[in-house]
């Protein structure tokens, strides 16, 4: 009979209405609740992009879709999902303790995050694992960057020529791909966290598979904390194209994402927007990977390969 193989899906977690703001922001923050300032300032941008976001039924809809894919693709193994989260309910804890109460021995855990970082997919990997050595019963085998994946380049690669099909021929010239990630605090260099050079490898993978001509990375969305971030930042990668390069078109590849939420939808799709419009260029933004069959035949691929560390 197949093998029953616990799939452990992880992400970061949004609130599901306007009272989980505050909850969920203080856990960002490691437990210390933010100032109130701060607390207007996130539900103000919330605000901007509708109230909620996207993010919590697009991830239920990721983790659905890879387990019926992944059912759909091998005959060895069943594989049952459990959704685990960072800084909301269901916690990625929990989804531990589910696994184990339904009697599930062998698990494989992703991130919906393509690039390992100790400060990133690394968290999600400590607790599901620290969980599963406390409960005894269960051993995870834990994916911890999938960003290789031919299926997920292609993705990016199709997205971004529907773009340039947009745009006419002969200002192609003109036009600029703009890959971004989430910033992290640059004392990850200290200790040669992977994560910078996996975010450049990917965008190197996706001009390669699209025939970019010219592209720029940068990083987005860097917290205010007092400390030095990954630089250069896209707001200031962005004047600097323009003045420098004088490009009319911006098409942003935020890589470091999955799926449309706060990030992509304020950030990028206003924040980026109006600067890029404000500097007399058109702002483009392809479809991010959602529930893309591309995108969850990666995941997949990604997945069955890990199980061959399973015992
Ligand atoms: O609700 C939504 O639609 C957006 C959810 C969301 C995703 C996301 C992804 C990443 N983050 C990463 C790192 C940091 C670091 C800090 C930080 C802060 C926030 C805040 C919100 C937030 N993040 Fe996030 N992030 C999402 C949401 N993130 C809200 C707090 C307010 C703000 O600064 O905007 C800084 C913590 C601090 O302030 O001390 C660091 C990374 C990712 C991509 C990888 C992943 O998804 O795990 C890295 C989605």
């Amino acid at each position: 009979s197949k093998q029953q193989i616990g799939l452990l899906i992880m992400a970061y977690g949004t609130p599901y209405k306007k009272e989980d703001i505050v909850p969920y922001y203080t856990a960002i923050r490691h437990g210390r609740r933010p100032s109130d300032e701060q607390i207007d300032d996130l539900t103000r941008r919330y605000e901007a992009i509708g109230g909620v976001s996207p993010l919590a039924r697009l991830t239920q809809e990721q983790a659905d879709a890879l387990a019926e894919r992944l059912n759909a693709l091998q005959t060895e193994y069943t594989f049952r999902s459990y959704l685990g989260l960072k800084y909301i309910q269901p916690f990625i804890e929990g989804a531990v303790a589910a696994m184990e109460k339904d009697g599930v021995k062998q698990a494989v855990s992703l991130a919906l995050a393509p690039h390992y970082s100790r400060f990133s997919v690394q968290s999600y990997i400590d607790r599901a694992q620290s969980k599963a050595a406390e409960l005894g019963g269960i051993s995870i085998v834990s994916l911890k960057s999938w960003f290789t994946e031919k299926k997920f380049i292609e993705f990016w690669a199709n997205s971004v020529r529907a773009i340039y099909d947009q745009i006419p021929q002969n200002e192609h010239d003109q036009t600029v791909v703009l890959f971004t990630a989430h910033s992290l605090p640059e004392r990850i260099l200290k200790d040669g966290d992977p994560y910078p050079e996996q975010v450049k490898q990917t965008a190197l993978a996706i001009v390669d598979a699209a025939r970019i001509g010219n592209y720029a990375q940068a990083w987005q969305s860097a917290g205010k904390t007092g400390e030095p971030w990954l630089g250069p930042d896209v707001l200031e990668e962005i004047k600097s194209l323009r003045r420098d390069k004088k490009y009319t078109h911006f098409i942003f590849c935020p890589i470091g994402f999955v799926s449309e939420h706060l990030e992509v939808l304020y950030d990028n799709d206003q924040r980026c927007r109006q600067l890029v419009e404000s500097l007399g260029a058109a702002y483009y933004r392809p479809q991010m990977p959602d529930t893309d069959p591309l995108f969850i035949d990666a995941l997949a691929s990604a997945v069955l390969n890990a199980c061959q560390d399973l015992h």
